[in-house]
């Protein structure tokens, strides 16, 4: 059986859009003969992929396996950019380092990298990030932006913006953001983002985006340290979500939106981020390395550095911390 082939139906199933495609299209497309169609046709069945044979009519694929299959991915991609070059691992210690190691090789901006399973998944300060096997988004992007190191941190924030988006999009769920990088439903963390940044003194000559996204697991999924904190997709909506949707409704988001940011500023995002966020105009309690501080959280600033104002009128400009909600 010709892989090529097999992969180049799919897409072109997908591309069709429920609408059917007869085999002899197929056939000529291809230069094949209609049985080798349907053999191609039986090879994806076996694979997952549901395809109806309507008489008279062709073929219409009716849904596609749960996989993170790159070229399905594409398929459904609405980007320019963004997973046009796209990386897939079955499993990997993080797709950070994978990332790292890509972007060093002069990968372009624009290039994924998605794995099923991460064994050393990370998070911010070197913490644990559990991910999974076969049930969540675990993706790095590299994106070359042509700015200043100092405009990097503020593309954490774009990223929290355009992965709301997508959820919205794709489950109808409302999900809220708080500060700086965490996506809550119901209190609960579904999504983690980690910016890593490859710089000289020419300046950044890499952002490595990390997404991590709880899809599709049970409480019994996560590990008992998280099962408190986290939730998922699946949990909030009760129902399985299809995960290359999402994929590709958070590339065309954070392109819509990074684009945005690098043409003309952060002052649209700041207000969308600031309409998802769970912590603005709130009390809270930021812990810093060094020292806590309570507050209202009055706002972000065109940096992303949190507006907090203590009991005795300062205002903190906070750049990183964990924060916690105090009613
Ligand atoms: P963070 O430091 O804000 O969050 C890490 C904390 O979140 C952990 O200490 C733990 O309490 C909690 N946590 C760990 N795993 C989960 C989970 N699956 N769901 C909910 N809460 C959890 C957030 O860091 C940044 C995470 C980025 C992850 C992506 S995945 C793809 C890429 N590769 C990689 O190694 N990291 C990024």
């Amino acid at each position: 059986m010709n892989i090529t082939v097999t992969r180049k139906l799919v897409q072109r199933l997908i591309e069709a859009q429920g609408t059917a495609i007869s085999g002899q299209q197929l056939a000529d497309e291809f230069g094949i003969s209609r049985t080798a169609v349907w053999k191609h046709i039986k090879e994806l069945e076996e694979q997952g992929y549901r395809i109806e044979s309507v008489k008279k009519k062709g073929y219409i694929l009716s849904a596609l396996p749960d996989t993170l299959e790159p070229t399905d991915i594409q398929a459904l991609l609405k980007t320019g950019r963004l997973g046009q070059n796209m990386h897939f691992l079955e499993s990997c210690p993080s797709t950070q380092i994978a990332a790292h190691q890509l972007a060093q090789e002069d990968a372009p901006d624009g290039t994924v990298v998605l794995t099923e399973e991460q064994t050393a998944g990370r998070g911010r300060m070197a913490r644990r990030w559990h991910s999974a096997a076969n049930k969540g988004i675990w993706m790095s992007v590299i994106l070359r932006p042509d700015v200043p190191p100092q405009k990097a941190p503020q593309f954490t924030l774009v990223t929290a913006v355009a992965v709301v988006r997508a959820i919205e999009q794709v489950t109808g769920l409302k999900p809220e953001i708080k500060w700086p990088n965490d996506i809550l439903l119901n209190g609960k963390k579904c999504t983690g983002i980690l910016t890593e940044l490859q710089s000289d003194a020419d300046g950044i000559q890499a952002l490595i985006i990390g997404i991590g996204l709880n899809v599709n697991q049970l409480r019994e999924d996560f590990d008992p340290e998280v099962q408190d904190i986290a939730t998922s997709l699946k949990m909030e909506s009760g129902d399985d979500v299809d995960r290359k949707q999402l994929v590709s409704s958070i590339l065309y988001f954070l392109e819509q939106y990074s684009d945005l940011y690098i043409a003309e500023g952060f002052g649209m995002l700041k207000l969308m981020w600031e309409s998802y966020s769970s912590t603005i105009g709130r009390p809270v309690r930021a812990r810093m390395a060094k020292e806590t501080l309570e507050g209202m959280a009055e706002g972000i600033t065109e940096d992303g550095v949190l507006q907090l104002r203590t009991p005795d009128g300062k205002l903190h400009g906070i750049y990183s911390a964990d924060i916690e909600m105090t009613n």
